[in-house]
C-alpha cells in the first residue's frame, strides 16, 4: 500500500545456488564455443577480476567489477574477456538483484566445480563500483616474463611461492588465443577439465621454442600444446618446482590447494558482512 515502503529483498543460499544453476545450465546449453565450453573464459574473468589486488594501498580485487569500465576492460591482459562478460548478461537480466562483482565470481565458482575441480566455497558481499576504482594497467602478470615478475606481481597480491605455483595449475583450463594475446594454443589435451595435468607435463614433456612469427612460446614434440615462458619459469626456479613436483604426484594435494587459494584470490579486498561460505551443488 502506498506509504509503506517495500520490504528489502535479502537474498538468501537457496537465492545465489538459483543461479550457479542457471551458469551452470548455460555452460551446458552453449557447448559450440571454443573447446566446448564457456568455463575457462569464466574462470579468467573471476581471476582477472581479482588479480588486480594491491595489499598495500587495499585497492582493486573482485569488489568493483570496474572491468565492466575502459579504461579497465580495454587492458591488454583482459582481451577476450568480453566473452564471458556478454555470456553472462542475461544471468544479470534474470536475477538482477546480484551485484556483477559476486556474479563474476560466483561464475568462477560454477565454471571450476563443473568442469570437475575441487569444491570452491562462495561468500557474496561483493558490491559493485564506479569508474573511478578502476586500477591502473600493469597489475596482472606479463607472459613474456620470468620468476622475478611472478614473485612481485603475485606478492603484491599477497601470495606465496606454493600459492603461486597451485594458482597457475588452472592452466589445465583453456587456451590461448592469438587474437587475444597473441599466443596460441592449449597447455594440456583437456582444457575444459579441472585434472593437475599441467604439472605432469610441464614435468615429462620436452619443451622447446615455437618458430614462428608470433610472441615466444613452447611447443611439446606433437606441437598440440604449449607453455608461455611464466609458465616455464614453475620449472626452471628451484623453489616454484617443488611445488610443481608435488601437485604432479599428487592430485588430490593440487585440489586441496587449489581450493584454498582460490578462495583466498576471489576473497581479495572485499568487505565481508558474513563470516559464512557457501558451497553450492554440483550441476550434473
Ligand atoms: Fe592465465 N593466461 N595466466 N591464469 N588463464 C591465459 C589464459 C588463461 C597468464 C597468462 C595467460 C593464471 C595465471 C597466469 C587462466 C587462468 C589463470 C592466457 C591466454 C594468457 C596469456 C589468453 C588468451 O589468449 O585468450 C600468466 C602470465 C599467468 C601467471 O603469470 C601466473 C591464473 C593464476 C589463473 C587462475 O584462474 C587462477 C585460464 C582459465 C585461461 C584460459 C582462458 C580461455 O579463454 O580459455
Amino acid at each position: 500500500a502506498a506509504g509503506i515502503p517495500a520490504k528489502e529483498f535479502v537474498p538468501t543460499q537457496e537465492d545465489y545456488a538459483k543461479i550457479y544453476n542457471e551458469i551452470a545450465k548455460r555452460l551446458v546449453e552453449f557447448d559450440e564455443y571454443d573447446d566446448g565450453s564457456y568455463g575457462p573464459v569464466l574462470v579468467r574473468l573471476a581471476w582477472h577480476a581479482s588479480g588486480t589486488y594491491d595489499v598495500e594501498t587495499k585497492t582493486g580485487g573482485s569488489n568493483g567489477a570496474t572491468m565492466r569500465f575502459q579504461p579497465e576492460s580495454d587492458h591488454g591482459a583482459n582481451a577476450g574477456l568480453k566473452a564471458a562478460r556478454d555470456f553472462l548478461e542475461p544471468v544479470k537480466e534474470k536475477f538482477p538483484w546480484i551485484s556483477y562483482s559476486d556474479l563474476w565470481i560466483l561464475s568462477g565458482v560454477c565454471a571450476l566445480q563443473q568442469m570437475g575441480g575441487p569444491v570452491i566455497p562462495f561468500r557474496p558481499g561483493r558490491s559493485d563500483r564506479d569508474i573511478s576504482a578502476c586500477t591502473p594497467d600493469g597489475r596482472l602478470p606479463d607472459a613474456t616474463k620470468e620468476h622475478k615478475h611472478l614473485r612481485a606481481i603475485f606478492g603484491r597480491m599477497g601470495f606465496n611461492d606454493q600459492e603461486i605455483v597451485a594458482l597457475s595449475g588452472a592452466h589445465a583450463l583453456g587456451r590461448c588465443h592469438t587474437d587475444r594475446s597473441g599466443f596460441d594454443g592449449p597447455w594440456t589435451f583437456s582444457p575444459t577439465m579441472l585434472t593437475n595435468d599441467y604439472y605432469k607435463l610441464l614435468l615429462n614433456e620436452k619443451w622447446s621454442w615455437k618458430k614462428w612469427n608470433g610472441p615466444a612460446q613452447y611447443e611439446d614434440k606433437t606441437k598440440a600444446l604449449m607453455m608461455l615462458p611464466t609458465d616455464m619459469a614453475l620449472v626452471k626456479d628451484r623453489e616454484f618446482k617443488k611445488w610443481v613436483d608435488k601437485y604432479a604426484k599428487d592430485q588430490d594435494a593440487f585440489f586441496k590447494d587449489f581450493s584454498d587459494v582460490v578462495v583466498k584470490l576471489f576473497e581479495l579486498g572485499v568487505p565481508f558482512k558474513q563470516e559464512e561460505r557457501w558451497v553450492f551443488k554440483v550441476v550434473e
